[in-house]
This record gives structure tokens, C-alpha cells and sequence, in this order.
């Protein structure tokens, strides 16, 4: 066999692989819609973190141009150019072209991000219309390209430079991606907490899109203590230090940053080699574990435990806290069904010595934040106890009710959750215009009568307590936090209906709230809905027509013509439209507009920072949330 025909077996075989990509992209990028398209730029990025994680790379720029091609860009020694003897083939190309080949050529090069989908610049290569890699290493730039995975001009010397880096421009291709439009704010959003995760690292965006260039930089040097903050940044800190701790141990690299605030919730995030892992894991069962020792030994000899009172438990601990979890390790295994959970047996034993040992030390240096932090696990426990006897009062009563529904819903006369719809109204009159208006046999009506307790502000015990709370948990009939059941759950619809003003968007936001921290699986599963009132009604001779925006009453009145004959009203709230309207305009599934509210599982550090705004004291960061507020609820029926 000649050097030439093994060559080309090679190549072939090469080419096979990315073939394989191309085929079933699903495989490799989890999908092929938005979220598939942004995991492109992640893969990138990831290369270049890698490289700043190995000490060699300090800058990188992500910019998205008009046709949205993407540009990702460090500062480090760049992906080697010589030939790569086992492929036959550059170093570069084998990055590009062979699958799994991520820092796995040169000496020393190991990588450590990636893991969940740890694929690599060739799955991005073979799913690009076009891709370009330049690279500057030793004065010389060397320029490489490539059409949906396969070279069309080989690398290449293009001259002199006085740079040192490794960029990668391509384009996503239109015939594998059913959405190929970049979102800056998601970008955005990743972005920053990789930024975080990586202490030193200047990340630049920039979008070249509209009419002036949107950039964001991101660079903080105090790493997750920094992210800590930030996720604190509208709540009141119990104590100004964020605790910190390092280490190295089983060959598993181990940080954590923490806060406590004044609130009830615990916000605790892990990540393994810079991916999030809302799932946990063994990592998470360190952590936990971790706590309850130390705070439970300097509690008892700090005298904030009696010696009859029981052990702090590891939720008493946490309420308030705001906690990163972050490791490093060299091979991480991902278990359960959705392949975020960390198995890696050996991340929990490093975790909980060295938070344990670290967290010890650091409450003997600092008894003011110790006493805090008990005192208020001790209120916790306290709170804890009462809550239990609360919710055993609700069972008890149910079970002497049997099936007792409150009052004030009218419920509907179908027994299939699937076909059946809750409406929650705000106030009374409102719910009588929709009760009069709905159908029967499958809307169920639940008034609720002013604002609901803010879930943010108050501990279970006065949850459970709360009447138009304990309403609610009975009509849906699934129970809350532990005892939720959505096997239970009596209607597979639960809309939230209020006036379109900034109160009912209050009211929906606290309802939002309260389904997010007990009742999740409703968000998860896309059982809850907005209602979408009408903003205006134009009336011009016999014709009535309905506006759910300013846009589309510019668009009626251009219609219709503009002159005096049109009667605009706007609505103030629901309360203005008799029953008839009420259903014409948003209850009757022919013609309404919902909304569902859906959460994606990756953000949920940000979605709880997005409900936690509104709800908070301080004002201006509730007027972002209602600006953000789009953003969760995405448009569904139309
Ligand atoms: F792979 C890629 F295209 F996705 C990509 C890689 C994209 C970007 C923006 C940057 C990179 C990249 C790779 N930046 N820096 C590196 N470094 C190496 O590949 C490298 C260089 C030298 C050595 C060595 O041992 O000398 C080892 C490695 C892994």
C-alpha cells in the first residue's frame, strides 16, 4: 500500500465521522433549534477557556455579525500548526475535522471544560455552512477553510504578524438549524457566568447587528465571590465578607463562594468544569454535607443550640443562603435521565473535606458571622417545626372534608385533567363576569381576592396559612413542596388571568413566584398560562374590534381609516368588560391568546434573581423585571 492511499483511507474515514454529524446533529448538540444554535458559540469558547485556564490566554471576543456569522477570538499560543503524524494532516485540522479531538494532541494540553456536551470545534465545523480559522503563532498567520466540515483550502501561510491567538469565524447552516438567529441576550447571559466561573478572564461581546455595536464586557478577578455578590445584588446580605474556599484534593479542584441573605430561599448553583449542573450531584451531596457538621458543632459550643434541642438540619442552614459550588476534574461522569447530575464519586469526598475544614477555621476567625448565621438557621428550625404542624392541620382537615373544595370555585363538570382549564381571576368581580362567561363543562373559576402573600417575604409555616394560598393548593389538588403529586393535579391548564396593568402584572408575578418555589413541575411541565386581555376596544359603526397591543391598534385604525368615527376605549382592567366580551376576547379557546410560562432549567440562577426582583423592596429593580418580564412567557396559541 502506497503513503498516498493510506492517506486518503484516512481522510475518508474522517470524513465519515463528520457525515455522522451532519446526519444526526441531535446527538451531538442536544438540538437543533435555538438552544442547539447558541451551544455552537459554547463549544468555541470553551477552547479558548481552556487555553486561559491553562495560563496561557487572558482575552476573549465573541463578536456576531450582520449575516450572523459568529467570530470567536483569544489571545493565546494558538492551535498548533505542525503536522500531526498519526492523521497525516495538521494539528489544526484534526481539531476541525475529527471528532472527540479536543486537547487531546501537544504535550500538556488537557481539557477540562466541556463534559455535559464536550464535543468540540469539529461538531461546529460540520454543522457550519462555512467555518475560518486563523491562527498567529511565532509571527506568522496561518488561515484555514472549510464548508460544511470539509476543507476547501488547506492551511495556509498569510503572512506576517505581531499577534499571538487562535480565531474561528463560521456560519451556522441554514440546512441543519431551524432557528439561525443569534440572541444577544442569551449570549450574554452564558457568557457572564463563564466569565465568573473563570476569575480573570475578560470576555468581550459584541453584536454588529443594529445600527450601533452593542458590547458587553465582562471581567471580574474575584471569580464566583464576585458571582455571589451578583446574585445578591438586590437583597439585603446577613454579613458584608463572602465566605470563600479553595482546594485541591483527589485530584479534583474545589471552590466555593457563599452569602447569606434575608431571605427565606435558598439559591445554591453547582458547576462542573464551568457547565451548570442544576441536577447535582455527588459535588452537591459534599456541599450539603459539608455544612451541617461545622454549623452544628460551633452552634452547640457557641451555646446558640441548647443541649436538648435537636441538630440544625442542612435546610435550616441554607435558608438565605446564596452559595456557587464549582469543581474541576479530569473525567466527569454525568448520570440520570437528562445527563446533568455528577456521579463522580471522588467530587464528594473532596468537596465536604475541604469546605468542612475550611469552614470550621473560618468560624472561629469570624464569630460575628457565625452568631448570625446560627441565629438564624435556629429561627429557621423553629419555623420548620411550626410549618410541620400546619401542613399536618391541611391534611387533617382535607381528609375530614373529603374531597372539599373551597367555595369560591366554580369548578367545571369534566373530571379529565387534560381537558380541564383553572382560571385564576383577580378579584371578585372580575370572577363573576368570568363565571357567568365560561364554559362549564371544562373552565373552572377561582377568584382571588387582592394581592396574594409574597412567598419571597414569608417562611412555609405562613404560606400554609395564607387563605388564598391554601385555595389554591386544594383546588389543583396536588399538595405542595414535599407532598406535590402531579399525578394529582386536576387541571392541565392553570391560567392566570389579571388586569393588564402594572398591579395585575404584581399579581401574576406573585403567583408566578409561589408556583416556582412549590409547586416547580406546574412551570416545568407547562401546566401555567397567562391570559392575554385586550388593551383597547375600537368601535366604528357596527364593527367592534380588539387591540392586545399599541402595534395592533395602529394596524385596526389603519384599517378601518383614521377619522372621527372611531370610538377607541381602553381597558383599565377586566372589571370593564361584561361577560360576553370576557369570553370574545380571552377566555374562548377559538379565539384567545395564551401565554405559557416556561423556565429553562440552565437559568435558573437568573429566573430566581428575575422573580426575586419584582418581589424585593426596592423599587427600581421591580421596574426592570416588568421590562424583562416578556422574556419568561413566550407567545404560544398564535
Ligand atoms: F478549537 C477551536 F477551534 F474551537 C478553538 C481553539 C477556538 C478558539 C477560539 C481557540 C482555540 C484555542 C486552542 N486557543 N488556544 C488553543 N490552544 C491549543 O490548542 C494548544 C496550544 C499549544 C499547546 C501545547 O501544548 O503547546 C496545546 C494546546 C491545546
Amino acid at each position: 500500500m502506497s503513503n498516498e492511499y493510506e492517506y486518503g483511507a484516512d481522510q475518508i474515514q474522517i470524513l465519515e465521522g463528520l457525515e455522522a454529524v451532519r446526519k444526526r446533529p441531535g446527538m451531538y448538540i442536544g438540538s437543533t433549534a435555538s438552544k442547539g444554535l447558541h451551544h455552537l458559540v459554547y463549544e468555541i469558547v470553551d477552547n479558548a477557556i481552556d487555553e486561559a485556564l491553562a495560563g496561557y490566554c487572558d482575552t476573549i471576543e465573541v463578536n456576531i455579525h450582520k449575516d450572523n456569522s459568529i467570530t470567536v477570538m483569544d489571545n493565546g499560543r494558538g492551535i498548533p500548526v505542525g503536522l500531526n503524524q498519526k492523521a497525516g494532516v495538521s494539528a489544526v485540522e484534526v481539531v476541525f475535522t475529527k471528532l472527540h479531538a479536543g486537547g487531546k494532541f501537544g504535550g500538556g494540553g488537557y481539557k477540562v471544560s466541556g463534559g455535559l456536551h464536550g464535543v468540540g470545534a469539529s461538531v461546529v465545523n460540520a454543522l457550519s455552512k462555512w467555518l475560518e480559522v486563523e491562527i498567529c503563532v511565532d509571527g506568522i498567520k496561518y488561515f484555514q477553510k472549510y464548508e460544511q466540515g470539509k476543507p476547501v483550502i488547506n492551511l495556509q501561510e498569510k503572512g506576517e504578524t505581531d499577534l499571538r491567538g487562535t480565531k474561528v469565524s463560521f456560519l451556522p447552516d441554514d440546512e441543519i438549524f431551524e432557528e439561525t438567529i443569534f440572541d444577544f441576550d442569551i449570549l450574554k447571559q452564558r457568557l457572564r457566568e463563564m466569565a465568573f466561573l473563570t476569575k480573570g478572564i475578560k470576555i468581550i461581546l459584541r453584536d454588529y447587528r443594529g445600527e450601533e455595536v452593542n458590547e458587553k464586557v465582562f471581567h471580574y478577578e474575584g471569580g464566583i465571590k464576585e458571582y455571589v455578590q451578583y446574585l445578591n445584588r438586590h437583597k439585603d446580605p446577613l454579613y458584608n465578607d463572602i465566605i470563600y474556599c479553595e482546594g485541591l484534593k483527589n485530584d479534583v479542584y474545589v471552590e466555593v463562594a457563599m452569602q447569606h441573605n434575608e431571605t427565606y430561599v435558598e439559591g445554591c448553583y453547582s458547576f462542573v468544569n464551568n457547565i451548570t449542573t442544576p441536577e447535582g450531584g455527588t459535588h452537591m451531596i459534599g456541599f450539603k454535607n459539608a455544612l451541617t457538621k461545622p454549623f452544628n458543632d460551633y452552634a452547640r459550643s457557641h451555646k446558640y443550640l441548647k443541649d436538648n434541642e435537636p441538630n440544625l438540619t442542612g435546610e435550616d442552614i441554607r435558608e438565605g443562603l446564596v452559595a456557587i459550588i464549582s469543581i474541576k476534574l479530569t473525567d466527569p461522569q454525568f448520570e440520570g435521565q437528562t445527563k446533568q447530575k455528577l456521579g463522580n464519586s471522588e467530587a464528594r469526598g473532596a468537596v465536604e473535606s475541604i469546605l468542612s475544614e475550611q469552614l470550621t477555621y473560618y468560624l472561629e476567625q469570624n464569630p460575628s458571622v457565625g452568631k448570625t448565621i446560627c441565629e438564624k438557621a435556629v429561627l429557621a428550625q423553629r419555623a420548620r417545626d411550626a410549618a410541620r404542624k400546619a401542613r399536618d392541620l391541611t391534611r387533617r382537615k382535607t381528609a375530614l372534608e373529603g374531597l372539599g373544595l373551597p367555595g369560591k370555585l366554580a369548578d367545571c363538570s369534566e373530571k379529565d385533567p387534560s381537558k380541564c382549564e383553572i382560571y385564576i381571576v383577580e378579584g371578585d368581580s372580575a370572577g363573576g363576569s368570568a363565571k357567568t362567561a365560561r364554559s362549564r363543562a371544562t373552565q373552572a373559576i377561582l377568584p382571588l381576592r387582592g394581592k396574594i402573600l409574597n412567598v419571597e417575604k414569608a417562611r412555609l409555616d405562613r404560606i400554609l396559612s395564607n387563605n388564598e394560598i391554601r385555595t389554591m393548593i386544594t383546588a389543583f389538588g396536588t399538595g405542595i413542596s414535599d407532598d406535590f403529586d402531579i399525578s394529582k393535579l386536576r387541571y392541565h391548564k392553570i391560567i392566570i388571568m389579571t388586569d393588564a396593568d402594572v398591579d395585575g402584572e404584581h399579581i401574576a408575578t406573585l403567583l408566578l413566584t409561589f408556583f416556582y418555589r412549590f409547586m416547580p413541575e406546574l412551570i416545568k411541565e407547562g401546566y401555567v398560562y397567562m391570559a392575554q386581555p385586550p388593551l383597547y376596544k375600537v368601535e366604528r359603526g357596527k364593527t367592534m374590534r380588539y387591540a392586545y397591543s399599541d402595534d395592533e391598534l395602529e394596524k385596526i385604525l389603519e384599517e378601518l381609516g383614521r377619522d372621527g368615527n372611531n370610538k377607541i376605549q381602553r381597558y383599565k382592567g377586566l372589571g370593564e368588560m361584561n361577560a360576553e366580551q370576557l369570553w370574545d376576547t380571552t377566555m374562548d379557546p377559538e379565539k384567545r391568546v395564551l401565554l405559557r410560562v416556561t423556565m429553562d432549567e440552565d437559568e435558573s440562577s437568573e429566573i430566581d434573581l428575575t422573580f426575586t426582583t419584582l418581589m424585593g423592596d426596592k423599587v427600581e429593580p421591580r421596574r426592570e423585571f416588568i421590562e424583562a418580564n416578556a422574556k419568561y412567557v413566550r407567545n404560544l396559541d398564535i
